[in-house]
């Protein structure tokens, strides 16, 4: 996206494809910034495991520290590559200290650099004990790694100044009598990370930490589904809790234990999968909108029938993709763990799952509450119906929400979203994508609380609201109320008690 090459920064996520080492990896890269946490928090619930790349100049920034306290919740495993290691960085034993206490999990180098202070020499495999020699060659490639008896090898040591040699030395030495092994189930379960170094920008170490992943990482996990239509039609078993409690605010993960039914195993017979992400025009040469499936359990083919389970009919997958960046190529059949993108079907939603088996229901997709609104105007009249349409696709792919001021006349849509870059990535790709050029208005709401179901036309005229505070609808039609401030959302709950307020709406039914 051209807004990306202007900012400087990755506004959504993209997911890509490729084979290594007989492997088939699917690659969902997240944007790191925080606004955009809604789209990496759906993406993450995609995944088996995460690598996480951490800038060694700078450690761990709040941002990632938010993630891998995600991650560790759902006991994702965790891959560590601490990048930049061609610049000056940080004590790499620093750097796995904090690891251990700010994320209060294991830290395991698998390999360790050699020269931090921008004199980069490359790193030492504890495992192999070899030493791959970083040195800069034109066209990216590498001298092969020497195999080395230890760090004092003959070969090795020449190419090092004595400081370095010193410290490297005493690093490994330490690292060996803290004496901890390598421990795979640790691994798997998520609560300690093997850590590789190196410099992602100029391909070094990338290749260590991706064999190293391929023999760590674990296969498609067996995946929770909630109550699904057919048991739902024979009161076979009880609604699911409402799954968005437990988001309770913008970065809390949504509990898995709550939503038990039963666990779906990769090798099912049943086909499975829920839609992670939607996105259109994310090709010029393809005009159109793709939703990204991952596939939970049995065999995908092309053309084959699925129930779309929130709204109980049968769809026909027939135009089904691989992504590779903006390259696309057919698909005829995908397995647990695959990617794969649909092509049109412009009823598919967000967390919607498509299965051949009725009793399987996903509800994997996080909510978070907006934290910040504003309106967003059509200035050009005669351009109303791409502003429309192009509004109606952002929605839903989920990249703001809109609400809808109760008493109100005027019908500018008011956007909500967790952070305002989200807003810029709106007016862009109207303008960029429809054509529509819009005008953003900053709206006087700073927090939003949903009321509880069922109330009445009546319970909503009998409220008592702070000055400024406004109630709205959200595109459910769930009433929620918009408050100036924290404070003055206390101040009604205060004076409302019979009116329990919510950080996020009640969860929709699955048909
Ligand atoms: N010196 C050095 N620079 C690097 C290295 N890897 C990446 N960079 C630079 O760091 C900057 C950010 O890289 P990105 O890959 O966009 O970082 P990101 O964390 O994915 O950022 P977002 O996708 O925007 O969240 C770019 O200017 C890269 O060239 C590295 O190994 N060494
Ligand atoms: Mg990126």
């Amino acid at each position: 996206m051209e807004l990306e090459r202007k900012r400087g920064i990755s506004v959504s996520s993209t997911v890509l494809q490729f084979e290594y080492g007989g492997f088939f990896i699917n690659l969902l890269d997240t944007p790191g910034h925080k606004d955009f946490s809604e789209d990496t928090y759906r993406v993450l619930t995609a995944v088996d495991s995460v690598i996480m790349v951490i800038d060694s100049a700078k450690g761990i920034e709040t941002q990632t520290r938010k993630l891998f306290e995600v991650c560790r919740q759902r006991g994702v495993p965790i891959f560590t590559f601490m990048n930049k290691c061609d610049r000056p960085m940080r004590d790499p034993l620093m750097l796995l200290d904090e690891l251990e206490k700010v994320l209060g999990i294991g830290a395991f180098p698998v390999n360790w650099p050699i020269g931090t202070d921008g004199d980069f020499k490359g790193v030492y495999d504890r495992h192999s004990r070899q030493v791959h020699l970083f040195e800069r060659t034109v066209g990216g490639q590498y001298r092969a790694p020497v195999s080395v008896g230890g760090i004092g090898d003959p070969v090795i040591r020449g190419r090092l100044d004595d400081q370095t040699f010193h410290r490297v030395s005493e690093e490994l030495g330490m690292l060996d009598l803290a004496g901890e092994s390598f421990d795979l189930d640790a691994v798997l379960a998520g609560t300690t990370t093997p850590v590789f170094f190196g410099s992602g920008v100029n391909n070094f170490g990338v290749q260590l930490l991706l064999d190293g992943f391929l023999k760590y990482s674990p296969g498609p996990a067996a995946r929770r589904s909630v109550v699904g239509q057919a048991y739902r039609q024979s009161g076979a078993a009880s609604a699911r809790s409402n799954g968005a409690e437990s988001t309770g605010g913008s970065d809390a993960p949504p509990d898995r234990q709550d939503a038990c039914p039963s666990m779906v195993q990769p090798a099912h017979d049943a086909f499975s999968g829920f839609i992670f992400k939607i996105q259109a025009n994310m090709d010029p040469k393809h005009r159109d909108r793709i939703a990204f499936v991952r596939i939970c359990s049995g065999r995908f083919e092309r053309d084959m029938t699925v129930v779309h389970a929130r709204t109980g009919k049968k769809v026909r997958l027939s135009s089904s993709h691989k992504l590779f960046g903006n390259e696309r190529e057919t698909v005829d059949e995908g397995y647990a763990g695959d990617i794969i993108g649909l092509v049109g079907h412009s009823e598919f939603g967000i967390g919607d799952t498509l299965t051949t088996d009725p009793a399987i229901a996903y509800n994997e997709i996080p909510r978070f509450t907006p934290e910040t609104f504003c309106y967003l105007h059509n200035p050009n009249t005669g351009k109303y119906k791409q502003f429309r349409q192009g509004l109606d696709q952002l929605l839903q792919e989920g990249v703001v929400q809109v609400l809808h001021l109760r008493d109100s006349a005027v019908k500018v849509p008011l956007l909500a979203a967790v952070g305002p870059l989200q807003f810029e990535v709106v007016q862009y790709r109207l303008e960029a994508e429809y054509g529509a050029p819009s005008r953003r208005e900053d709206a006087p709401f700073n927090v939003v609380r949903w009321l509880p179901a069922g109330l009445k036309d009546d319970d909503l005229d009998a409220l008592v609201l702070p000055s400024g505070a406004r109630i709205a609808y959200d595109t459910d039609n769930h009433p929620c109320v918009l408050f100036s401030s924290e404070w003055s959302a206390n101040y009604f709950v205060e004076t409302n008690p019979k009116f329990p307020l919510a950080a996020l709406p009640p969860v929709k039914e699955v048909a």
